[in-house]
């Protein structure tokens, strides 16, 4: 064989073609089902109000939103124990767009529109929507402000009014006044089985003014301004009740109003497979100022409400997390060409992100429902049947997509090949964040047990609330399949592979 004479190709060379990245435009523009669903539920003089907020706020997370999370992930918490001069400063040092992510917060009202209630039952909707568009892009900022939410809810309806203040604090549109939450509860001992694990002690000043003792083992966003925790009273003759009936809830400020810690020493931040984005620390209190919230050995019921609101935020974490994936994913179908044709026309790969898809709508479905249910007890006009399903559909909310998210954003990930492995796709992080929502807020099985938990307490009034909702919503699916059925097929066929894949999958399930 003869070299030509240019002998071309035996140059180093970069080559010709370079993979065009996935893109996506407006988040809510791109998103059929969110869409179709406030438009479906909200009333249209609420949606003239919510639409445009999502609109817009669907290129903020594509756009400014996005890089601050980017940054985020980039530039993870650090943790410097001592000055240069051996002083003691226990400084978390989070970087600049964790900052801003909390400004922006306050100014979109990711916390406030819960609870300003102008949409009065659909509030929830419209917050909810807007966090589920946030999430993604948010830097684990979610996470904050999922506490934050729970935080206020306990203030609203169990506290009184000397946390007037704070409520406001955490439920303003100022950034200049706003503030996070945290929420203590794991010990060493004991996540799951707080009563038995808890080991952190209150003495009481005054009224209802304690200094708190113990360790904490998991605190996330620890640089937050407040906190609610658990701990057990001890009189002055050092006795307490152990177990659950011995824990109280506490409110405490992290810092005092000079500025220092409220005798809370750091012992360091948490090496973790993900979330990196966001300080989880180790704490021991020692003789940590706070105030009892609500009756005294109250403490597990008390916390309750926040765990209801931060499970329903784990939810939005888990289910925007496949969203997003498949959204990139879809795009990145397009624009990829294997032997010879687009990935979107590979039957087989589309089927794969069908699956993935149909997996992703179901659990949107059931988000959505909470929301709308949560928002209608909220605004005082959910029926008894309402409150016991919201009662039961929140544990079965949180631990099945939790569950779903991790092997639906794997398979996303593999959807882009050898590039979903690589790290400054952005793709890796997805995966690695989606592997904490079984964990915390209640691992699987503890979310299985407070599903029977719900239908112990209401004698199986719970469960059968339920069962007359998912039948009503099943013969509503049964008709709607029907209706589907009698399209004409050119009709389906205009709608693209993607579509018919979808409805095949649909059929089977
Ligand atoms: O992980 C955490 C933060 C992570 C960072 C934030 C992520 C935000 C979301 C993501 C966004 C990106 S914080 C730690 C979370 N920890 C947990 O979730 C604890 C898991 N363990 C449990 O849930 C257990 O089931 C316990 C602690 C509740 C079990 O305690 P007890 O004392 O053994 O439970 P009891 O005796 O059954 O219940 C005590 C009282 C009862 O009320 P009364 O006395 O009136 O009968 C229960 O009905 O508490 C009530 N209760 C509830 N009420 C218990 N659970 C509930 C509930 N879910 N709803 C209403
Ligand atoms: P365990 O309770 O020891 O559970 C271990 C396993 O046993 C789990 O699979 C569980 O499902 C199973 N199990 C336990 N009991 C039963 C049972 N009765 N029946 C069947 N199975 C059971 N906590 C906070 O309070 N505040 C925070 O800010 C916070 N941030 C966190 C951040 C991260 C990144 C992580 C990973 C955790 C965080 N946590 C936080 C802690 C988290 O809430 C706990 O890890 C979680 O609740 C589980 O508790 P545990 O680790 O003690 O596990």
């Amino acid at each position: 064989n003869q070299l030509p004479a240019s002998k071309s190709y035996v140059k180093p060379q970069r080559g010709d073609f370079f993979q065009e990245a996935p893109r996506l435009e407006n988040y809510f523009v791109g998103d059929a089902s969110l869409k179709s669903y406030l438009t479906r539920l909200l009333p249209e003089e609420v949606f003239g109000i919510v639409g445009p907020d999502l609109l817009k706020f669907g290129s903020r997370v594509g756009s400014d939103i996005y890089n601050f999370g980017r940054e985020c992930e980039l530039n993870p918490p650090t943790f410097s124990k001592f000055d240069a001069w051996g002083n003691k400063k226990d400084e978390i040092v989070t970087c600049n767009a964790w900052k801003k992510l909390k400004d922006v917060s306050a100014e979109e009202g990711l916390v406030a529109i819960g609870y300003e209630r102008k949409h009065g039952e659909f509030s929830r909707l419209h917050q909810i929507a807007k966090l589920y568009l946030f999430s993604p892009s948010s830097g684990l900022f979610s996470c904050p402000l999922a506490m934050t939410d729970g935080a206020a809810r306990v203030l609203e309806t169990i506290a009184g009014p000397e946390f007037r203040d704070t409520y406001n604090r955490l439920t303003t549109r100022n950034p200049e006044i706003f503030w996070t939450s945290g929420q203590w509860m794991t010990e060493r001992a004991g996540g799951s089985d707080v009563g038995s694990g808890s080991d952190t002690y209150a003495e009481k000043i005054m009224d209802d003014l304690y200094a708190l003792y113990g360790y904490k083992w998991f605190t996330s966003a620890t640089d937050s301004d407040i906190a609610l925790t658990l701990a057990r009273e001890v009189d002055s003759d050092g006795n307490y009740t152990s177990g659950s009936p011995g824990l109280s809830l506490f409110y405490l400020e992290t810092r005092h109003p000079d500025g220092t810690l409220n005798n809370i020493d750091v012992q360091r931040l948490k090496d973790k497979l993900g979330t990196k984005q966001l300080p989880t620390a180790e704490l021991l209190l020692h003789g940590t100022n706070a105030r009892l919230i609500g009756k005294p050995g109250r403490g597990v019921a008390n916390i309750s409400s926040m765990l209801t609101i931060t499970r329903i935020h784990n939810a939005i974490a888990s289910v925007s997390a496949m969203r997003r994936i498949i959204a990139l994913a879809r795009d990145y179908a397009t624009r990829r060409v294997t032997f010879g044709k687009r990935l979107i026309n590979h039957p087989l790969h589309m089927k794969t992100l069908a699956r993935m898809e149909v997996e992703t709508r179901g659990s949107f479905s059931l988000l959505m429902e909470v929301a709308r249910l949560l928002g209608r007890e909220e605004a005082n006009c959910a029926t008894d049947s309402e409150k016991l399903t919201l009662r039961i559909l929140t544990p079965l909310l949180k631990l099945y997509t939790a569950k779903m998210c991790v092997p639906v954003i794997s398979e996303g990930l593999e959807a882009f090949g050898g590039q979903g492995y690589i790290e400054t796709t952005g793709i890796p992080g997805i995966l690695r964040d989606a592997q904490v929502t079984p964990i915390w807020e209640g691992a699987t099985n503890i979310l299985s047990l407070d599903t029977l938990r719900a239908i112990a307490k209401t004698k199986g009034e719970a469960l059968l609330a339920l069962s007359e909702r998912l039948n009503t919503a099943m013969s509503n699916h049964r008709n709607d399949l029907k209706g589907s059925a009698n399209q004409a097929p050119s009709r389906l066929k205009k709608r693209g592979p993607f579509f018919n894949i979808l409805q095949k999958e649909r059929a089977n399930i």
